[in-house]
């Protein structure tokens, strides 16, 4: 409540308008890396299973990958994206194929 008592008012005090703090959250492309080993199917199993694309898509990307060295898998905030590529990078690990993924910021 304002007080209505004399010398108490807030006189010809300007109050600024603070400027709003909050930015979005960098989001971040996760690249798949080419290499001369990985089975191509691998890659399109890999494609299906972290990021969701169908076979056609999951093609589509495997093959631009091998053909112009990288592709955008997708684009995420940070942590997801962190996660994919620690999934991505050991699944492939796990069934010793060199395939790489990494992050950039978008
Ligand atoms: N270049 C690989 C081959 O010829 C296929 C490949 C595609 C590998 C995409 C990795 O991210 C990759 N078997």
């Amino acid at each position: 409540m304002e007080s209505n008592r004399p010398g108490e008012g807030d006189g010809d005090a300007v109050v600024e308008n603070a400027k709003p703090k909050l930015k979005p959250p960098p989001l971040y492309k996760v690249v798949l890396l080419n290499d001369d080993f990985t089975p191509m199917e691998f890659v399109v199993h890999i494609l299906e299973r972290f990021f969701s694309m169908d076979r056609t898509q999951a093609t589509h990307v495997m093959l631009q990958v091998h053909t112009q060295g990288r592709a955008v898998c997708g684009v995420y905030p940070a942590q997801i994206a962190e996660t994919k590529v620690s999934q991505v990078n050991e699944y492939a690990r796990k069934h010793q194929h060199p395939l790489m993924s990494s992050m950039e910021e978008a």
